[in-house]
């Protein structure tokens, strides 16, 4: 009986310790994922799949984004639906880049070499346009 007595307490003990130490883990991983941000130059913006983002030029934001020659595009996808971002036009794409479809929070990095302007839409939205000009 005396030994229940003695070994009870430091079962309890081991067992708030375990507890502790798990949700101390827990909680230190779940910071560890909302800490991770994607960092991007143009992003694919919420709600995007329908038309009237062109009407405020904000289907890709920014629309029309400056960079030097020899430097480097990240798009990201913040939207739930797929999108693309695809070179040339509507219809008449100039097969230079093509990201294909983009999932939710993917996103596409491309270095620009060669001074130009550079149209680029959604192969899934028509209205959806963007220029990068590499200067
Ligand atoms: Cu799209």
């Amino acid at each position: 009986m005396k030994k229940i007595i003695i070994i009870l307490p430091i079962i309890i003990i081991i067992l708030v310790v375990i507890a502790l130490t798990l949700s101390f883990s827990s909680t230190e991983k779940n910071s560890i994922e909302s800490e991770i941000i994607i960092e991007a130059d143009v992003i694919m913006p919420t709600k995007v799949s329908r038309p009237g983002c062109d009407e405020i030029d904000r289907c890709y934001i920014p629309s029309v984004i400056v960079i030097n020659s020899g430097q480097n595009v990240t798009w990201l996808n913040e939207d739930s639906a797929f999108h693309s971002v695809t070179s040339g036009f509507y219809g008449n794409p100039t097969d230079l880049f093509d990201s294909g479809h983009l999932d939710p929070f993917e996103s596409y990095s491309l270095d620009f070499n060669e001074i130009g302007t550079f149209d680029y839409f959604c192969t899934l939205h028509p209205w959806m346009k963007g220029q990068v000009i590499v200067e």
